[in-house]
């Protein structure tokens, strides 16, 4: 076989063959094998933050499955958990801001590098889609605010409103205790952070959240920053982040993971660097929850966190499983 063709057969360039033979956690060339239908055998693969991520997964996998794009496939993913009233911290029933405003953050990046985001953005249920839309329809990356939901709404979305009567009672419990302090992590996290590769082999990500609880009202974490929360680069890999939005952006997470991936660590090795970078940074992280997941172009997936707890879901071929990621911490 032509060198060439034979390293496009391991779905390696020369460079990252090269790369890889230098460093102790290298590409793992052996699961690149063909099978009968000439996919690649851990691809189409989709990967997503908690256990919430199980149902994402499966609205993700229908479009992969059709022979969607894998765009198509996290933005109809995510939107399965923003519409989920249940779900307390993205879209429709999230936890609002410390006034009582649900404000919600989304982003979303392609194959080729293209990216979309919405921040501070209110009373509309789906900001995945929006975040869409600012990526295809409009010069920018990012609209914020009032101009992200005229946007929406000359885009064709609707407003309502997103705090439903069960988050509106816990909002009032919570100012009866807390007496309006702004908490910096009052729970274990529950944004999703999607990653897919689908049939041709192009991955992209999406992420969305409607933030910390209880946060300042005004406040944006690393949901909506590209680079944050989520980075696509399809000649490497993708990573996501859920957890504590300010330490995330203190060392652009998700794109120090997937520059590690292109030096050649395995996803999970890179998501614990990651977070050692983090814990380096920060004088203390007691208390306070980050966890990445990665996903590589081989189709290989890992995650890891600060603190026990951090799962992701992953949907294969060989169906859908949640699995834990390690940590450095116990609660
Ligand atoms: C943020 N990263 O706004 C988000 C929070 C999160 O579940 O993950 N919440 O900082």
């Amino acid at each position: 076989m032509l060198r060439r063709n034979f390293l496009k057969f391991l779905g390696l360039s020369s460079g990252s063959v090269l790369m890889s033979t230098s460093c102790n956690n290298k590409l793992d060339a052996k699961k690149n094998t063909l099978d009968e239908f000439g996919t690649i055998d851990n691809k189409p693969v989709i990967v997503s933050t908690w256990k919430h991520g199980l149902e994402a997964n499966e609205a993700a996998w229908t479009v992969i499955d059709q022979g969607g794009s894998a765009l198509d496939a996290v933005e109809k993913g995510v939107m399965v958990t923003e519409s989920d009233p249940k779900n307390t911290s993205v879209g429709i029933g999230g936890t609002p801001d410390r006034d009582g405003n649900v404000t919600l953050d989304a982003c979303i990046m392609n194959h080729e590098g293209d990216c979309g985001a919405v921040a501070f953005l209110k009373e509309i249920e789906n900001p995945i889609a929006v975040a869409r839309l600012v990526m295809e329809k409009t010069p920018h990356v990012m609209l914020v605010g009032k101009g992200a939901q005229e946007f929406a709404v000359q885009q064709g979305f609707k407003r309502k409103n997103l705090l439903t009567e069960s988050s509106r009672k816990a909002w009032e419990e919570w100012k009866k205790v807390e007496e309006y302090t702004t908490p910096i992590n009052i729970e274990n996290h529950d944004t999703i952070s999607m990653l897919a590769i689908d049939k041709d082999g192009n991955m992209s990500g999406a992420c969305t959240t409607s933030g910390l609880g209880y946060k300042m009202h005004g406040r944006v974490g690393d949901s909506p920053i590209i680079g944050a929360s989520l980075f696509v680069d399809n000649e490497v890999g993708g990573a996501c982040a859920t957890g504590v939005g300010e330490m995330v952006i203190r060392v652009v997470g998700s794109h120090l993971v997937v520059e590690l991936m292109r030096q050649g660590y395995k996803p999970e090795l890179a998501c614990k660097m990651a977070v050692e970078r983090i814990i380096s940074k920060h004088k203390s992280v007691k208390g306070m929850q980050v966890g990445f997941l990665a996903l590589n172009k081989n189709g290989e997936s890992g995650g890891y966190a600060i603190y026990e707890g951090f799962n992701f879901a992953k949907h294969t071929k060989s169906g859908n499983e949640l699995i834990d990621t390690p940590f450095f911490h116990k609660w």
